[in-house]
């Protein structure tokens, strides 16, 4: 029996198996998309556990953060099939399957028809997805049962993102180091500037909030008129500071190239769909912001592509061992990519404080 059909038949609902395919773009789980003889179509994903060292914990998270979302939505009027993820039980009640190999399968409905973009090109959809992280992020505000469970330590910690880039530098497992002087000098040379939000948080100026912490902006679904719809990808749902979600926002919102853009020459940080995009957000969940929030907020935005630079530079170093790559040398690309994106980012900050207060 084809393996996806095997694994499908484990889950509790009516449809019956037509054919699996792999979906999407993401650099972590395994994601398919099973098609059924129903009316409705499912997300098949495997989670990577490798990355996620306690997947049912992870689940639990899941489940608390799209039960409190579905209530929500529900009192809201909104329709909680189309604007949250749904997981769906196993035969068995659980809420994921764990096969024979030891590999963790959850199931989740197909919201169609949807977009998502890895490249964002209008600021209506800037706006939009705006919208969608803010009031997901507002929604979850008073999310009961204690903090989420912390699914990778210290994610976007950037101490000890940084002591994982030296670690990899000293070691230098596959010979890598000597292809990265320019772009070890820069986060060198940066990495103080980028330990400004941790400080806050470290003297309680701001506070830690229920945060999505991978606001990729293909991780947004927008319908198919470009409509926000729903936030997905929840693995990294945890405690956080509002800086992650922004940032990480901005870091795919706003570049006018892909995230592993070759020639640097095109990678540029779009202001008007800066604008919409934090019009959209702050819309949503400005009023709930203190005013340490609101004053570093602008100098965050460049935070992001900083931390996924150095994070793809890590792993470049240490022989690809984390994200998906397509060739040897793709996070290297990536890496020189995003820290373009970052200085790009750096020269607008004048603009970015004059958009953020303008929004207070
Ligand atoms: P990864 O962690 O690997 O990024 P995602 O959960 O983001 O995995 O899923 C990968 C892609 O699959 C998404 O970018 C989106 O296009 C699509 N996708 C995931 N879940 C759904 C869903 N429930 N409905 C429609 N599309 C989905
Ligand atoms: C990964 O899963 P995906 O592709 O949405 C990564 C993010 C990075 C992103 C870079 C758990 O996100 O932190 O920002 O790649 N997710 C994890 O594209 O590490
Ligand atoms: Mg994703």
């Amino acid at each position: 029996m084809d393996p996806l059909k095997q694994t499908f038949s484990q889950f509790k609902v009516s449809e019956n198996f037509i054919s699996g395919a792999p979906y999407g773009s993401g650099h972590i789980n395994q994601t398919y998309l099973i098609k059924t003889d129903g009316s409705r179509d499912y997300i098949l994903q495997k989670v990577n556990h490798h990355i996620f060292k306690n997947v049912p914990k992870l689940m639990d998270n899941i489940s608390r953060v799209t039960h409190h979302l579905r209530k929500k939505i529900q009192e809201e009027g909104g329709n909680p099939d189309r604007e949250t993820l749904t997981l769906l039980p196993t035969k068995d009640h659980q809420a994921f399957y764990q096969d024979p190999e030891g590999a963790y399968w959850r199931m989740y409905i197909f919201i169609t028809p949807t977009r998502s973009y890895d490249i964002v090109s209008t600021p209506k959809q800037a706006f939009e997805g705006g919208q969608a992280f803010g009031r997901f992020q507002d929604l979850l505000d008073d999310l009961p049962g204690g903090p989420l469970f912390e699914t990778i330590e210290k994610f976007h910690d950037i101490n000890s993102r940084f002591s994982l880039f030296e670690k990899a530098c000293a070691l230098d497992p596959v010979n890598r180091l000597k292809d990265i002087e320019a772009e070890r000098n820069l986060a060198l040379k940066f990495f103080p500037d980028m330990q400004r939000v941790l400080n806050l948080g470290k003297a309680g100026k701001i506070p830690l909030r229920v945060t999505h912490n991978d606001t990729k902006f293909n991780n947004v679904l927008l319908d198919e008129n470009d409509q926000g719809l729903c936030v997905i990808d929840l693995d990294t749902v945890m405690p956080g500071y509002i800086h992650y979600d922004f940032s990480d926002a901005i870091r795919t919102a706003t570049n006018t190239a892909a995230e592993d853009e070759k020639d640097l020459s095109k990678i540029h940080c779009n202001l008007a769909l800066l604008e919409a995009f934090t019009r959209g957000f702050l819309g949503k969940v400005g009023h709930k912001l203190n005013p340490s929030e609101w004053e570093s907020l602008p100098f965050s935005a460049k935070l992001l592509p900083f931390t996924i630079g150095l994070r793809f530079l890590t792993d470049y170093l240490n022989g690809d061992t984390y994200f998906k790559t397509r060739f040897p040398e793709h996070n290297l690309q990536r890496a020189r990519a995003q820290f373009q994106l970052m200085q790009e980012i750096l020269k607008l900050e004048p603009e970015i404080v004059k958009i953020v207060e303008s929004m207070r």
